[in-house]
């Protein structure tokens, strides 16, 4: 089998066409398929773009009729539960505040509240599994799928699709399944020392950061494992990060490849490590829509060779 991981897609149709019909799907019945293919979508289908319908109208039957599989993204859980109201009080999970529903513009110019197609939509959002491992006949893992971030112990506690028990606590900024989900779909972040700070991209200025969770080594210095922009570096601490906060985050080398979202990478597309591939390279705003072709039984190692773009 033959598998094409295609990261965020955040409403951009034609870009999506235009890659799907470069990796030599064709439009049967109206579903995009290839024979001994399947696509991976990695979640962010929805917000910035403003070709929702198109989007939706190729990725939900791809899904449905087997011909792709899908994880969730935080876009996709923001529109959950936006779209949800809490089985009690009866008020959106996520509140319609001026920020929220900003963000959410372009999926709501294309799809009205409280509609029944969008609640069809919104319900297949709430059974895309949160995490995937694809495996072969034998039950050997081939490789495994999440938004943003492979950390086990948080994989185990999740469970695999949501309920709607789950997406309420989920929703709860003072509950832990408020902070796993965020780290499964947005990626972890930690604070910095007292005194310490960076601005991020937008000026910004922080104090907590993004951390390459993939980190394998047992000791690592701020520095090493935050993601910020370049040059910020030099202004967080040389000292090591503590187990405390840490100690759920890492992937070894040996484990099996794992394809991730999220993080809206600039540049030429590659593998951040043998068995590491993020497939966002900013789609959303101006970049490309990028696939990374796997081919079952070739490739131990991940390599740059393999990213596609239309
Ligand atoms: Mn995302």
């Amino acid at each position: 089998m033959n598998y094409h991981i295609i990261g965020d897609i955040h409403g951009h149709g034609d870009k999506l066409e235009a890659l799907l019909q470069h990796l030599g799907y064709v439009r049967q019945g109206g579903i995009y398929q290839q024979p001994g293919a399947k696509v991976v979508f990695l979640g962010d289908f929805i917000d910035r773009g403003k070709q929702h319908r198109q989007v939706l109208g190729i990725v939900k039957p791809m899904v449905e009729a087997g011909h792709a599989l899908a994880v969730m993204g935080n876009h996709e859980f923001n529109a959950i539960a936006y779209h949800t109201p809490h089985p009690e009080t009866g008020e959106p999970l996520r509140p319609h505040t001026d920020k929220n529903t900003y963000q959410h513009r372009a999926f709501l110019d294309e799809y009205q509240l409280h509609d029944d197609e969008t609640r069809e939509i919104i319900d297949w959002f709430k059974a895309l599994p949160l995490y995937l491992e694809e495996k072969n006949p034998k039950g050997r893992v081939l490789f495994r799928a999440v938004h943003a971030c492979w950390s086990q112990p948080v994989i185990e506690r999740v469970p695999e699709r949501l309920d709607i028990d789950y997406l309420v606590k989920a929703c709860d900024e003072t509950l832990p399944e408020y902070d796993d989900i965020e780290v499964i779909l947005k990626g972890p972040e930690i604070d910095l020392p007292v005194d310490y700070s960076f601005h991020d991209k937008s000026g910004i200025e922080r104090h907590n950061i993004r951390i390459k969770w993939w980190n394998d080594k047992r000791q690592v210095s701020y520095r090493d494992i935050a993601m910020v922009p370049e040059g910020e570096e030099i202004n967080l601490p040389d000292s090591s990060v503590p187990e405390s906060e840490i100690g759920d985050y890492g992937y070894g080398r040996n484990e099996p490849p794992v394809f991730f979202g999220h993080y809206w990478l600039t540049g030429k597309p590659a593998p951040i490590t043998g068995n590491l591939a993020c497939l966002d390279y900013s789609a959303g705003k101006g970049g490309q829509l990028v696939a990374y072709h796997w081919r079952e039984g070739k490739q131990a190692v991940l390599s740059a060779d393999c990213f596609v773009v239309a």
